[in-house]
Parts: structure tokens; sequence; C-alpha cells
């Protein structure tokens, strides 16, 4: 616990110390956290640290903070009249937003920023991160450290509760849960930075612990067959999707699908020399299908068990309850998740149906692109098409990347024309694989300096964007997002070269 504490560099340890006396000030606390798996665990952390001090929290998730929402937010911090507000997994993006929207209000006496994002700016990058009496910002970018690899949102909201009380040691699981949606293992090569310290503070704890295995989605939920019918990461080409050929495929390895009870029996029930021959078959599968013997690196990883939670279901592994948050979130549905992290049983039964769902969505959307479903552009592969949601359009190209539906040698850009809503804002998502990054590409700073651009050409705000040099996002007027695309590709394809 110390040893964690005191890895931390110290400009970060004072801002935390700050955190902790505006904590300890507080009478009454608002909180507001991003809808993704990483913020609804931060936003969980931060609830059940200030409930142990004996704060009522009052809290919500908002999809991003910008302009607009921050309107929202100050409106009902207007009717709550919190002491404290407490912004997860983002805010520092908005820092300026938060300051004279919100903490610039009379009877809030501090504000906390627990974010991971990278500021907007080079120039704010450079300097310590922003702070008064009054906003208390604490981002690991602003010391020396990666956002994307050391530690997430839910990360730094678990340092802020640790360092108000060492009982809050078990909240190590939901940093992990957050990391691991933010996918900052790797993809289960392994955690590094801060999150590894984390991960090893749980394992001491008794709360976590990593095995080497499969790391599907399901192992220790799903029935056998149903483990390889959903299987997207990596997708397996000739299996994802088709029942009868899931159940041939432990047929033909002689494995037998119930057990004695003539229950299904689940990745965890079976015994070693099986999963030996169930793995062998399946990188077989994905070298053949994939050219690629990279992929088949994927199939076998490090796998984080919450062994303090009940067996065979969702919340006993990182992966697991990680999706079933972003099933939440990406169903509109965040405060679902949340209660799932506090603990309500009624929210864990709806938790698992949006999950369900959720998951059937990627299977049948991964199908379309791999029937041809995307672009070749100058500098980016184009995903867009009206059937795929654009609740999940990140998430599927993400995984049609690793799992080279969608060959990885450019970023893959995804865009929802879905018209089902009426919001006049469209939903852009970009992914890149590391190589790019390595090459000069940086998604985030791409979107954000076509969409400032634009903004300036027209006079108003047409486009926002932020995220990660891998991973980034943009909302963008639907009249302009030909012109958003045309002038990313331009950027891209220079910068790439093809
Ligand atoms: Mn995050």
């Amino acid at each position: 616990m110390d040893t964690l504490l005191e890895s931390i560099p110290k400009s970060m340890t004072q801002m935390l110390n700050k955190a902790v006396q505006a904590v300890r000030q507080s009478r009454k606390t608002m909180a507001f956290s991003h809808i993704d798996a990483d913020g609804i665990s931060a936003l969980a952390i931060v609830v059940m640290a200030l409930n142990r001090e004996k704060l009522q929290v009052e809290w919500r998730n908002i999809h991003q903070i910008n302009s607009e929402t921050i309107v929202e937010i100050r409106d009902e911090v207007e009717n709550y009249q919190p002491d404290l507000v407490v912004f997860s997994d983002f805010g520092t993006g908005q820092i300026e937003l938060v300051r004279n929207l919100v903490a610039d209000l009379d009877y809030v006496e501090h504000a906390i920023v627990l974010d991971h994002h990278l500021p907007q700016d080079e120039e704010s990058r450079q300097t310590q991160s922003f702070t008064s009496d009054r906003l208390i910002e604490i981002n690991p970018s602003h010391h020396g450290m990666n956002g994307s690899y050391d530690i997430s949102g839910a990360g730094v909201a678990f340092l802020l509760a640790l360092s108000l009380s060492t009982e809050n040691v078990d909240l190590a699981e939901l940093a992990i849960v957050g990391a691991t949606g933010d996918l900052q293992d790797y993809y289960g090569k392994g955690f590094s930075g801060i999150n590894k310290k984390i991960l090893e503070l749980g394992e001491d704890a008794g709360y976590l612990r990593v095995t080497k295995d499969l790391t599907f989605f399901g192992v220790n939920t799903r029935p056998l067959p149903y483990l390889l019918q959903y299987a997207t990461d990596p997708y397996l080409p000739g299996i994802t999707g088709d029942e009868t050929a899931c159940f041939m495929f432990f047929e033909e390895l002689g494995i037998p699908l119930k057990d004695g009870n003539d229950e299904w029996r689940t990745w965890v029930d079976l015994e070693s020399d099986e999963k030996q021959r169930i793995i062998q078959r399946l990188i077989q599968v994905v070298i053949d299908s994939y050219n690629d013997p990279i992929v088949a690196t994927g199939l076998v990883g490090d796998v984080v068990i919450l062994t303090q939670r009940p067996e065979k279901t969702e919340m006993r592994s990182a992966k697991e309850f990680s999706t079933l948050l972003n099933a939440c979130g990406r169903n509109k549905q965040p405060e679902v998740g949340v209660k799932v992290c506090l603990g309500d049983s009624e929210a864990v039964a709806n938790g698992r149906y949006l999950l369900q769902q959720h998951r059937q969505n990627l299977a049948q959307s991964l199908r379309l692109l791999e029937d041809g479903g995307f672009v070749t552009m100058p500098g980016f592969y184009l995903v867009n098409d009206p059937e795929i949601p654009d609740t999940i359009i990140g998430v599927v190209i993400g995984m049609a990347q690793s799992s080279r539906i969608i060959p990885i040698d450019k970023p893959v850009i995804g865009v929802s024309s879905d018209s089902s809503n009426d919001s006049p804002l469209v939903k852009l998502s970009g992914r890149a694989h590391r190589s790019l990054i390595k090459r000069g590409l940086n998604l985030k700073e791409t979107f954000v300096s076509v969409a400032e651009n634009m903004n300036k050409k027209y006079g108003i705000l047409v486009a926002e964007a932020g995220g990660h040099p891998m991973a980034a996002g943009a909302f963008i007027h639907k009249d302009h997002v030909d012109e958003f695309l045309k002038l990313s590709s331009q950027h891209m394809a220079k910068v790439l070269n093809n």
C-alpha cells in the first residue's frame, strides 16, 4: 500500500493531499463521470470512498463535457448546491469550462478533476496541472506519466480513495476493471506503470489474481459453444456467429459440452489438457484465416480474476466486468453500471440483459464488415454503415482491426449515419494500430486540429474532438461530416504517405 503511494511523483501526491483536504471539509458532494467502463468504475470508486467518509453524494454520468453539456451540469449543481464537485474520467480537456461554469459558483468551495486524458493543447501539457484554491486537477500526464497505459480514470480515483483511507484497498478491483475497460493492459499482454502497482496491491490484499489463460470474453459465464459463437476479439472466421460450426468444433475435438448433471460446461470447468487442445485448434484456425501469426498471440494472455466475487458471474473477471459496464453505458444506462459496482443485485440482472444485447450487436456488426462493409480512402479505412449503432461504432472498428477484418496499415474511422435520433451531431470514432503511432500518427491531434480549423473557418462550433493518440473521436455537425473526413484524410495520408 505504502509502496504504491510512495511510487507516485511528489508533485502528484501534493495534489492528492489537497484533494483529501477538500473532501474532509465537504458536507455535501456531487460527482460527475464519463459513461464508459472506466468512467463508471471511477464514479463508483468516488461514491464509495466519499460514502465511507460519511458524505452524501449525488452523482450523474454524462457522455462528455462540452459547451452544451456543461450548462446541464451547471443546472444540476445549481439544483443541489454542493460545496464539493468531483469530475472523474473527464474534465482536463474542458478545464476552462469546469472552472468558469462550475468551480466559480459561490457555494462551491472546491472542484476536483480526476482525469487521465491528455490536455487539449501543447502549452498546458508542459505546465503543471491547473490548480487554484478552488479547482484541484489531478492528471498523470502532468506528472510525467502516460494516461494511456500507466493509469486510467478509475486508477486516479483509486489514488484519491487510498489517500483518504488505506481501508479503501478493496477498490483496487474497480480501478483494474476501469483500466481494463480502457484497454490499458495491451489486450491481455499485461499492465504496466501505476496500473501494475494497483494490481499487485490488489493481489497482496487478496482481491485480485492474475493467470495466463484464454483471453476470450465469457470464460466464466458462457456455455462452451457460445464462448465461440460470440467470439469477436479476435473474430473467428467460419465459427463466430455460426452455432452449428461451434458445436462441431468441440465434437471434432471430442470435448463434452455438458457435465454429468447435464449442465453446460464453461471454460473454467475444463481440465487443463482439454484447454490445451482447444487453444491449439484455435491458434490453427486463426493462423489459417488471418495469414498473420500476431493475431494468434492474442488468444492467450494475462487474465485478471476478482477472487472475492462469486464464481461463474461476470464480476469474477476484470474483462467481463468491464464489458458489462460498457454495455450499460452504450445502452444509455450508465447508472445501472454504477449500481452494479455499488453492489445492487437488481442492477446486476439489468446489466446482464444489456450485456447480452450488446454482444449480439457486436457480433452482427462484425459480420457486416466481414462481408466487405468498409471502404479504402487515402490515409484511412472508412466504415459508414447506418446499421451499426453509433453507440458501438468505436468498439466495432477496434475489434475489426484487432481481428484483421480491416487491415492495420492505416487507421480506421467509423461514422454512424444512423438517423434515428434527431441530434444535429454525428459521432465519429477513430482507431489506429500502435505501429502507426510510431510512424508519427496521432488521431487525437489530427481530429482536434481539423475541428479547430473548421470552427475557425465557419466562425461557429461545427466539430469537437478529443481522445488519445490511438483512439479518438469527434462530434460533428451533420452538414460538415464529409468535409471533416476529407481534411482528416489529407492530413493522415500525408503523415503515413499512403
Ligand atoms: Mn478513461
